[in-house]
């Protein structure tokens, strides 16, 4: 017989950490009242979650990686925004980013979710914020119900 774990979409009792960046805060905390919805509506209390704000993305990875180290989180949501328009050091901050995030992952083996805008323009994160989009801070909290669930599974 074929065993195959299919990860359920609710927050169950997982505890769910936040690291979300104050640089493009117009944009970031909009991902983070997405996150955050998206994890009550799915079942989680306030006591389930936890969110810890830094200075702007590039910070995101170490503070990430001590939530997960601690072991208390069934995934950590990473949200930011990076817009290309206003950064003269975009690839650099975007490169940062992505390997600190990931990393993170295979280090800590707790789900650690890139919720974090890369975009071309302000227009476009604004899209991804909670407008025509969708909302990149739901989706990314979406997958860390998941993530958690399937690697509480396995
Ligand atoms: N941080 C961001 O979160 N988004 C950006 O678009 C951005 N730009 O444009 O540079 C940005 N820079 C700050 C960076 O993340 C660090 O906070 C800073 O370099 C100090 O380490």
């Amino acid at each position: 017989m074929i065993q195959e774990i299919n990860g359920q979409i609710t927050a169950g009792k997982s505890k769910y950490g936040i690291v979300v960046s104050r640089f493009n805060e117009f944009i970031t905390s909009k991902l983070l009242g997405g996150a955050i919805d998206c994890l009550q509506r799915h079942g989680a209390a306030d006591e389930q979650i936890s969110v810890v704000w830094v200075p702007g993305a590039c910070e995101i990875p170490i503070a990430a990686k001590k939530l997960a180290a601690t072991g208390t989180y069934g995934a950590v949501i990473c949200l930011g925004a990076v817009i290309r328009g206003q950064t003269g050091h975009y690839d650099a901050v975007f490169q940062q980013v992505v390997r600190g995030i990931g990393q993170i992952n295979y280090d800590t083996g707790v789900p650690t979710v890139f919720g974090v805008l890369t975009c071309e323009t302000l227009e476009q994160a604004v899209e991804r914020a909670g407008t025509k989009m969708g909302n990149a801070g739901a989706d990314a909290a979406t997958t860390a119900m998941e993530m958690a669930d399937v690697m509480g599974q396995i």
